[in-house]
C-alpha cells in the first residue's frame, strides 16, 4: 500500500525521468535481457543487440505504460487493465519476470539520478513497481 508521501515521491522521481523515457525503457529491457537471459525467450521476434530500434520503442511503451501507472496510483487496476489482459491471456508472462524487470527498472534510476534518488525514493518506487505487478499478475488467477 502506497502511502501519501510514497505517492509524492513517485511522482517526483517521475519528474526528473521527464524526456528521457526511451532511454530509460531501453537500458531497463538491456539490463534484464543480459542479467536474466531467460527473459529473452519472449522476444524472439526482436532484434535484441544493444540500441536496437525494437528495444527503444518497446522500452518507450512500457515506461509510457508506467507513467499512466503514476498518473492514476489511487486506481491502478482499472487504468492497466488492458494491459493485463495482454500480459495474462495474450502474452503470457511468467509473473515472476514482473519483478526481475522491476528490478532492473530500479537500477536505472539508481545510475542516473546518483544522490538523487533517495532510499525513500528508492522504497517508494519499490513498493511502486510491486503494485504494478501485482496489477499485471491478477489475471492470471
Ligand atoms: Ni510487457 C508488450 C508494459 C513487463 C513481455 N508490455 C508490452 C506493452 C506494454 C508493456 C506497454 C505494449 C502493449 C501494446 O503494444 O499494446 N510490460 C509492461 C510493463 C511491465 C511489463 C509496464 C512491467 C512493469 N512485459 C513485461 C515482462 C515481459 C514482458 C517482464 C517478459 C519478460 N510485453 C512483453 C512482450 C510484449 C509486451 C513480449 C509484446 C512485445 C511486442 O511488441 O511484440
Amino acid at each position: 500500500m502506497l502511502t501519501a508521501e510514497d505517492k509524492k515521491l513517485v511522482q517526483k522521481v517521475w519528474e526528473k525521468i521527464g524526456g528521457c523515457q526511451e532511454e530509460a525503457g531501453a537500458e531497463t529491457l538491456e539490463r534484464m535481457f543480459a542479467t536474466y537471459p531467460q527473459t529473452k525467450t519472449y522476444f524472439p521476434h526482436f532484434d535484441l543487440h544493444h540500441g536496437s530500434d525494437q528495444i527503444r520503442g518497446h522500452g518507450k511503451k512500457v515506461v509510457a505504460a508506467l507513467g499512466t501507472a503514476v498518473k492514476n496510483l489511487d486506481n491502478l487496476s482499472q487504468a492497466l487493465s488492458e494491459l493485463s489482459n495482454l500480459h495474462a491471456y495474450n502474452l503470457r508472462v511468467d509473473p515472476v519476470n514482473l519483478q526481475l524487470l522491476a528490478q532492473c527498472f530500479q537500477v536505472v534510476l539508481a545510475v542516473h539520478l546518483g544522490k538523487d534518488y533517495t532510499p525513500e525514493m528508492h522504497a517508494a518506487v519499490d513498493k511502486f513497481m510491486s503494485a504494478v505487478a501485482a496489477v499485471l499478475a491478477e489475471k492470471y488467477r
